[in-house]
C-alpha cells in the first residue's frame, strides 16, 4: 500500500513538474520556463511593458530577450512603449532618458543598476547604465532573479565587472574539429562563413552576454597561418558583427610564422623590420575589415610552435612587436607563458616561471601574460602558479581550462566552480596576507587598468554545446566569476540549478549538494594528494600511471609521481627541484615542510615514504588508496540521489545524466583499480584492511587502448 502511495505520488509529481516541451539542453540557462515553475514570482506584474528610447541594435536585442522570456515566462507579451508606465520595466541609459533617477557613477561601460522605483506614482523597475551594452548586462540580472523566484520587488542592485577582459578561448581549428573538444565539432562553419550564418551564433552570443562574457578567441592557439589569410579574415568579421550586439569582442589566435608561411618572408624574428611591418599591415588589414578586433593570443615556444626563441629573442621581444601593430587601434596582445621546452632539464613546473620572472617590467603596456592556474597543466588540482605574485609589473590574465580534458571530458560530473575558486582565493602573500589571486589578476593589487581572465572554452555543435548538460554549468561558471570573483561556487551553482532545471528546493538541494562535491571526487578517484598528471598518452582518457617509455621526460607519468620501492611524490623542496622557492617566503616555508603542506597538495611538493603517516594516522598508501574509495562512492552516491530526482526532471535530461552518471562510475573504479594495480606491483603492500582487491591485473589495464578518443590534437 505505501509503494503503490509512493508510485502515485511520483506520478503526480512527474506530471505537475514536466515541462510541455522536450528538453535537449539546447536552450541552455535561458529556457525562461512557465513562471509556475518559479515560486509563483508575479513576473507579469513586473513586466507589463518594456520602455525603452534608442534603437541600437544591443537594445534592440535586450528588448527581444525580454519579450522572449517574459511571453515564455508568463504566457503574456509585453507592450512596448518609450515612456516608462505602471509595472513597466524602463531600460535608461544618460543618452536615451533624461534625469535618470539613480547615480551612474563607477558602474563603467558595463554594469548596470536596476532599483524599484515609484515614477510620477507608478511602480516601475529601472534598468539603468553608461550604455546599452550596461543595459543588456542588466536585463540578464533582471531575468536570472526571476528564472530563480527571487522576489523582484524592492530591488536595489547595482553591478560592474571586476575584471576588464572575460573571454573564451576556443581551441576550434580550421578544418572543423576542436583540440580537447568533446562536444562535437566546432560551432564555426569555416567553411560556409562568411556567406552563411546559421541562428547558432547569435545564440552563443546570448548565453555569452547573459553571464558578461566579452569576448572570444575564435582559432586554437595551435594555430594555423591561415587564419590570418584575407579569406578567413572576412569568416571573422562576419562573426565580429553578429556578436558585437552582445559586447563580445573578436580576438585570434596567431602562428608566429605566419609572415614566412603566408608571405615567404625569410624570418620571423621580431626585430627584423620587414617581419614588424608585416605584422603592421596585417593588423591594419584585420582592423579595416573589424574596427573593434581585440587583438591576439599567441603560443610561442611552446609544445614545438615557433616563437622568437628561435631567433634568441625573448617573450617580450616577441609580444612588444606585436603589440606595436595593434597599439593605434587600441588591441592588446595576451603572450601565453605555458611554456615548456624538451632541452631544459629542470623541473617542467618550474620553467614558465624562470623564462618569464625576468622578463616582469619589460612589456609594453597593452601586453597582458596569460597564465594557466597550475604550473604544471589543467590537472585536477594543481598548486596555484607561481608566476602570480611574483611578476607584480606586468598585468596577468588567469586562463582556465572549462573543457575538462584532464576531468572526465565529456561524461563526467565534476562541476568546475570549486576549482575556479580554489585558484581566485589562493593567497600568494605577494605583498602580505590577503594578496589574493583574485586581487592580481582585477588589477588591484598591482594597480592595473588592463584587467584579464579566459577560459578554455567547452563549448561543440553538439544539441546540448558543452557534450552534457552538467558541463553547461561549467561555463557559466567561468563567467560569473569573472564577472565577480567574490561570488560562491555554491551561489552559481544554485543559480544555475535553479535556471537550466527548476527552482524547485526539493531538486536544487540536492543537485548542488551533488556538484559541490564532485570536482573532489574527481581529485579522489584520479588523483588523490597532490598526485598529477597519470592520465593516458595523448588523448588523456583514462589512467596511465605507469607509462615511462615516451621521448621526452615530462611526457611520462612516471615523471611526475616518481613512485618506487620506498615511496612516492615529486620532491619539490631544496632536495629536490626547490620548485617550492618561486612562491613567496611566507609559502615556501610552509611547503618545505610535509607536515605544514596542505595534504591535497602533499605529493605535488615531497617523495614521502609508503608508510609516511597522515594526519588521520593512517600510512600514506592507505590513505591513498581510501581517497580512491571515497571517490568511487561518491560518484555512487550522485547516481542515487539522481536517481531520487526522477520525478522532478524531464525525461531527455535526465537519462542523459543517469546514462553519463553510470559510465563515471565505471570509469572511476576504472582509475581506482588501475591505480591500485600499478601502484602495488611497485610498493608490493597487501590492501588496508575491507580494501577490494583490483578487478584485474595490471596487464589488463596497460591493454586498454583508445586510438579514436576525442578531443585529441
Ligand atoms: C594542454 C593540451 C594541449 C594544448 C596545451 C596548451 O593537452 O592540447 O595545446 O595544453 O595549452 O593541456 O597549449
Amino acid at each position: 500500500m505505501a509503494r503503490l502511495f509512493c508510485y502515485l505520488t511520483a506520478m503526480a509529481l512527474t506530471i505537475l513538474a514536466l515541462p510541455v516541451r522536450a528538453e535537449d539542453g539546447y536552450d541552455l540557462w535561458l529556457r525562461y520556463a512557465p513562471a509556475g515553475q518559479a515560486r509563483g514570482t508575479d513576473i507579469s506584474a513586473h513586466a507589463r511593458a518594456i520602455s525603452a528610447q534608442g534603437d541600437s541594435a544591443t537594445m534592440a536585442s535586450a528588448k527581444q530577450e525580454l519579450q522572449r522570456a517574459v511571453t515564455s515566462m508568463t504566457g503574456h507579451a509585453p507592450a512596448l512603449t518609450t515612456e516608462p508606465t505602471a509595472g513597466s520595466l524602463w531600460l535608461a541609459t544618460p543618452g536615451s532618458a533624461p534625469a535618470i533617477p539613480v547615480s551612474l557613477k563607477g558602474l563603467g561601460a558595463e554594469g548596470y543598476a536596476i532599483r524599484s522605483i515609484d515614477h510620477a506614482g507608478q511602480p516601475i523597475t529601472l534598468i539603468a547604465a553608461n550604455s546599452d551594452i550596461g543595459i543588456l548586462h542588466g536585463i540578464f540580472h533582471w531575468l536570472r532573479l526571476a528564472q530563480t523566484g527571487a522576489s523582484l520587488d524592492g530591488l536595489d542592485i547595482r553591478s560592474a565587472p571586476r575584471i576588464g577582459l572575460r573571454l573564451l578561448n576556443h581551441w576550434d581549428n580550421l578544418d572543423g574539429t576542436v583540440e580537447r573538444g568533446y562536444a562535437g565539432q566546432s560551432i564555426w562553419d569555416w567553411w560556409r562563413l562568411p556567406d552563411y550564418k546559421g541562428p547558432r551564433y547569435t545564440d552563443y552570443a546570448r548565453a555569452n552576454a547573459s553571464i558578461g562574457i566579452n569576448g572570444t578567441v575564435l582559432n586554437n592557439v595551435n594555430a594555423k597561418a591561415e587564419s590570418l589569410s584575407a579569406p578567413y579574415i572576412a569568416k571573422a568579421a562576419a562573426l565580429a558583427d553578429i556578436f558585437r550586439p552582445y559586447g563580445i569582442k573578436v580576438y585570434l589566435s596567431v602562428k608566429w610564422t605566419a609572415p614566412m608561411e603566408l608571405d615567404g618572408l625569410k624570418t620571423a624574428d621580431p626585430l627584423d623590420p620587414k617581419v614588424a611591418a608585416w605584422w603592421k599591415a596585417k593588423t591594419d588589414e584585420i582592423y579595416r575589415a573589424i574596427p573593434d578586433f581585440g587583438g591576439f593570443l599567441v603560443k610561442a615556444n611552446s609544445e614545438g610552435q615557433p616563437g622568437p626563441q628561435d631567433y634568441q629573442r625573448t617573450h617580450a621581444d616577441g609580444a612588444n612587436m606585436l603589440a606595436a601593430a595593434v597599439k593605434l587601434h587600441g588591441g592588446i596582445v595576451m603572450w601565453r607563458a605555458f611554456v615548456y621546452a624538451h632541452d631544459n632539464p629542470d623541473d617542467r613546473a618550474k620553467q614558465a616561471y624562470d623564462d618569464f620572472k625576468p622578463l616582469d617590467g619589460k612589456f609594453a603596456d597593452n601586453v597582458m601574460v596569460q597564465v594557466k592556474n597550475g604550473a604544471i597543466d589543467f590537472q585536477p588540482r594543481e598548486p596555484f602558479h607561481p608566476l602570480f605574485g611574483a611578476m607584480t609589473k606586468t598585468p596577468l590574465m588567469m586562463e582556465f581550462q572549462i573543457t575538462k580534458e584532464y576531468l572526465g571530458q565529456s561524461t563526467h560530473l565534476t562541476y568546475l566552480g570549486p576549482l575556479f575558486k580554489e585558484t581566485l582565493d589562493a593567497d600568494t602573500y605577494a605583498k602580505g596576507k590577503g594578496s589574493t589571486i583574485a586581487k592580481i589578476i582585477d588589477g588591484s593589487l598591482d594597480g592595473h587598468r588592463l584587467t584579464g581572465i579566459a577560459g578554455v572554452a567547452n563549448i561543440g555543435i553538439d544539441r546540448d554545446w558543452s557534450g552534457s548538460i552538467f558541463n553547461q554549468a561549467d561555463w557559466y561558471a567561468f563567467g560569473r566569476l569573472a564577472w565577480n570573483p567574490d561570488l560562491s561556487a555554491e551561489a552559481i551553482a544554485r543559480e544555475w540549478t535553479a535556471m537550466t532545471f527548476s527552482p524547485d528546493p526539493r531538486l536544487i538541494d540536492p543537485v548542488v549538494a551533488m556538484m559541490m562535491g564532485s570536482r573532489e571526487a574527481a581529485v579522489d578517484y584520479m588523483t588523490p594528494l597532490g598526485l598529477a598528471h597519470l592520465m593516458a598518452t595523448g588523448h588523456h582518457y583514462g589512467p596511465a600511471p605507469w607509462v615511462s617509455e615516451l621521448a621526452r621526460p615530462e611526457w611520462n607519468p612516471v615523471y611526475y609521481h616518481k613512485a618506487d620501492a620506498d615511496g612516492i611524490g615529486f620532491d619539490r623542496t631544496k632536495s629536490g627541484s626547490n620548485a617550492i622557492s618561486q612562491y613567496a617566503p611566507a609559502i615556501a616555508r610552509r611547503l618545505a615542510d610535509p607536515a605544514t603542506t596542505p595534504e591535497s597538495e602533499l605529493l605535488w611538493f615531497h617523495h614521502l615514504p609508503w608508510d609516511y603517516r597522515l594526519k588521520s594516522g593512517e600510512t600514506l598508501w592507505d590513505g591513498l588508496v581510501h581517497r580512491y574509495d571515497r571517490g568511487v562512492a561518491y560518484v555512487a552516491g550522485m547516481q542515487r540521489t539522481w536517481e531520487s530526482l526522477r520525478p522532478l526532471v524531464d525525461p531527455e535530461r535526465f537519462a542523459q545524466t543517469e546514462a553519463f552518471l553510470a559510465i563515471q562510475h565505471r570509469e572511476a573504479q576504472w582509475w581506482r583499480d588501475a591505480s591500485i594495480a600499478y601502484f602495488q606491483s611497485i610498493n608490493h603492500l597487501p590492501l588496508p584492511e575491507g580494501a577490494q582487491a583490483p578487478a584485474h591485473d595490471l596487464n589488463w589495464y596497460k591493454a586498454r587502448s583508445f586510438p579514436y578518443a576525442p578531443g585529441h590534437n
